[in-house]
Formats: structure tokens, C-alpha cells, sequence
């Protein structure tokens, strides 16, 4: 299959560690790799436990500052539906040094899968998880369309999920992260349908990949579909990225039909980057 191993030096970005540290979890045995030739590679799914093991622990950025904080006073300004606040918090995140990633993987995702859970105990209403949706999106929109690189042209990467899907946060989030990076993007929202998807790929000039989401194991038919039909039309000329919370490790991407498998958007974009027109 195309999705491949990782170099050390890949799975140092995706930890956002330093070559040296990805070495030393390999040499004391926390991260499982395999020699080859001269050098050292790591299968997804070993570096996926590796990260489900040790969090965030193991990342410095985030691992020498306390990460909770933020997240917990995120979490309560959105359950109390505190928008200007959850505004506030996010530039003072920012101000703090941080960047975006760690705002958007490290205070707010953790804070929507908290607010999930709290929902799903009975702890809130509904209405408290959909107003708090609707500000961390609006939020997210307001904080992190400032940021883009200038003069970088690497393609056009069309995001979307697929039909029935309304779960948008994470592919909104993922816009944002690959358009700092350099690369243009088309998002085209939830729910979209299978011919919809693919006269994308097809009309949109300079594509480059394809990334569908799918949250709900329910949507994840029509996640194969369209990327068969995808691939069907254009000769499997374009890589497919599968990801969100119900596509579950790279042996299920593949069993979809999908290229490439991501966790999240750190362990993305290194993969992302062997498919740009420049880098
Ligand atoms: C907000 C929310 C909603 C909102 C969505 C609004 C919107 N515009 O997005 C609304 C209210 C509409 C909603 C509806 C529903 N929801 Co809801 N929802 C949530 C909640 C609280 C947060 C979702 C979120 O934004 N997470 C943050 C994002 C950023 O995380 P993420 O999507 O996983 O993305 C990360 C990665 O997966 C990855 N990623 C994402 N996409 C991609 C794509 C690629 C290519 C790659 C590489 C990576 C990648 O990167 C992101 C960052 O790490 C979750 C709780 C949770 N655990 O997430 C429940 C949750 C997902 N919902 C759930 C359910 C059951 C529903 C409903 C059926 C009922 C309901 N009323 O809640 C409907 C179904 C709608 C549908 N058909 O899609 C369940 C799903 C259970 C399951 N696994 O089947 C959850 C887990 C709640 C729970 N604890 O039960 N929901």
C-alpha cells in the first residue's frame, strides 16, 4: 500500500520534537522502529499509539507549558456561551507565544471533545453544545484568517465531507492549518454530494489532493464512494486523504480507498508536502 513509513525526521515534525528526542524514544524503546538501511523507520500505526500513550506530554511546545488551563477556560467560556470571551481567550493564547496549531489541537478541540462528552453524560443541553459549536467556529474564522504565508504556490487541496456529514469544525480547522502552509484551499463544507465531490476534482485548476472528513461511522460509505468515484475519474491521479474521528488508522483509510491516513493535522501535512507543486 502508498501509505508508507515514516522517516525519523518526519516523525520528529509530526511530534514537533527535534530529531535527537525522536531518536531517544526509539533508543529507549517507547516508540517501536524498524532499521532500515542505514537509518530508522516508524510504521502510523506504531507512531499513533506511541502518541496515544504519551499525549501531548511528549510534545515541548506544549509539553513545558500546562496545557489544561487554556483548554479548561476555553471549555467554560463555551459552555457558557461567552463568544467575546472565547475571542479574548484565543488572541491571548496567541499573545502567549503560541501558535496556531496549538491553539486550534491543544485548547480548542480538546475543549469540543470535552463539551461532547458532557453532552453525551447529560451534564448540558443540546443547545449548549450547538451554541458552543457555532462560537468556536465563528471564532476560528475570526483568529485564524489573519494568518497565511505570502508567495508560496503549492496547489490547491479540495477538503469536504461527504454526504450526511455535518460535522464541519475539524475540516474547517484543517483549511486554516494547510492554507498557512502555503497552499490554496477550496473547502467545500459538509454534506457533499458524491457528484458534487468529484466535478470539484475534476473543474478546480492545479488539485493536488483530496481531503474528506467523516466524523460519523454512518457517513463513511459515502466517504468510499467518493473516493472511488474520485479516483475512477481522474485515474487515480490525485492522492485521498481520509481523516476525522470515524476513520480509525491507516489500514481503514486504506480499506475505503483512501492514499494517505492522518490522526490529526501535525501528522498531516508532512504527507501533504510530497504533493505540493513547490515546496
Ligand atoms: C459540535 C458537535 C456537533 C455539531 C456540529 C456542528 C458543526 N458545524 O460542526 C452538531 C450539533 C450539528 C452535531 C450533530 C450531531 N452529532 Co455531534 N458532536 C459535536 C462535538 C461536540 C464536537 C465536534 C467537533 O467539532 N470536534 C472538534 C473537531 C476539530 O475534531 P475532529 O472533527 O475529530 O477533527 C480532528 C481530527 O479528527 C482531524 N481531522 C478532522 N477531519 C480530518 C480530515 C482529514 C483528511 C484528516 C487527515 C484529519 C482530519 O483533525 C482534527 C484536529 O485534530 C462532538 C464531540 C467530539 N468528541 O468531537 C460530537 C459528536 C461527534 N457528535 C455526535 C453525534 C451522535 C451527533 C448527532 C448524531 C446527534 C447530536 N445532536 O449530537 C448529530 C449528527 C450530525 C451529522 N449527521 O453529522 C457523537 C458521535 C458519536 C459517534 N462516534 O458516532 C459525538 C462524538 C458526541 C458524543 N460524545 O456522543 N454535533
Amino acid at each position: 500500500m502508498s501509505i508508507k513509513n515514516l522517516t525519523l525526521h518526519e516523525v520528529a515534525e509530526i511530534l514537533d520534537v527535534h530529531y535527537m528526542t525522536a531518536y531517544r524514544y526509539v533508543r529507549e524503546g517507547r516508540l517501536h522502529a524498524i532499521k532500515e538501511g542505514r537509518g530508522w523507520v516508524v510504521k502510523l500505526s506504531d507512531l499513533n499509539a506511541f502518541r496515544k500513550g504519551f499525549g501531548s506530554a511528549v510534545v515541548p511546545k506544549t509539553g513545558n507549558r500546562k496545557v489544561a488551563p487554556w483548554s479548561d477556560r476555553m471549555l467554560l467560556l463555551l459552555i457558557s456561551g461567552d463568544e467575546r470571551g472565547v475571542v479574548t481567550l484565543m488572541e491571548s493564547v496567541l499573545r502567549s507565544g503560541n501558535d496556531l496549531y496549538f491553539l486550534y489541537l491543544d485548547v480548542l478541540v480538546p475543549a469540543m471533545r470535552a463539551i461532547g462528552k458532557k453532552w453525551e453524560s447529560g451534564e448540558i443541553d443540546v443547545f449548549v453544545e450547538h451554541r458552543a459549536s457555532g462560537i468556536a467556529s465563528r471564532s476560528a474564522a475570526r483568529v485564524g484568517s489573519r494568518f497565511s504565508k505570502r508567495g508560496v504556490r503549492k496547489g490547491t487541496v479540495l477538503i469536504g465531507s461527504p454526504e450526511g456529514e455535518w460535522h464541519v469544525l475539524g475540516s474547517q480547522l484543517l483549511s486554516d492549518l494547510i492554507h498557512l502552509e502555503g497552499w490554496k484551499i477550496d473547502d467545500l463544507g459538509p454534506n457533499v454530494p458524491v457528484e458534487s465531490f468529484v466535478a470539484a476534482a475534476t473543474q478546480i485548476p492545479d488539485v493536488v489532493a483530496v481531503c474528506i472528513a467523516s466524523t460519523m461511522k454512518e457517513t463513511l460509505p459515502a466517504m468510499r464512494e467518493t473516493i472511488a468515484k474520485i479516483k475512477k475519474t481522474l485515474n487515480n491521479s490525485i492522492p485521498c486523504f481520509a481523516g476525522g474521528a470515524a476513520v480509525l488508522d491507516s489500514e481503514h483509510a486504506e480499506s475505503l480507498g483512501a492514499d494517505y491516513w492522518a490522526s490529526d493535522l501535525r501528522m498531516l501535512l508532512p504527507m501533504l508536502k510530497q504533493h505540493a507543486i513547490r515546496t
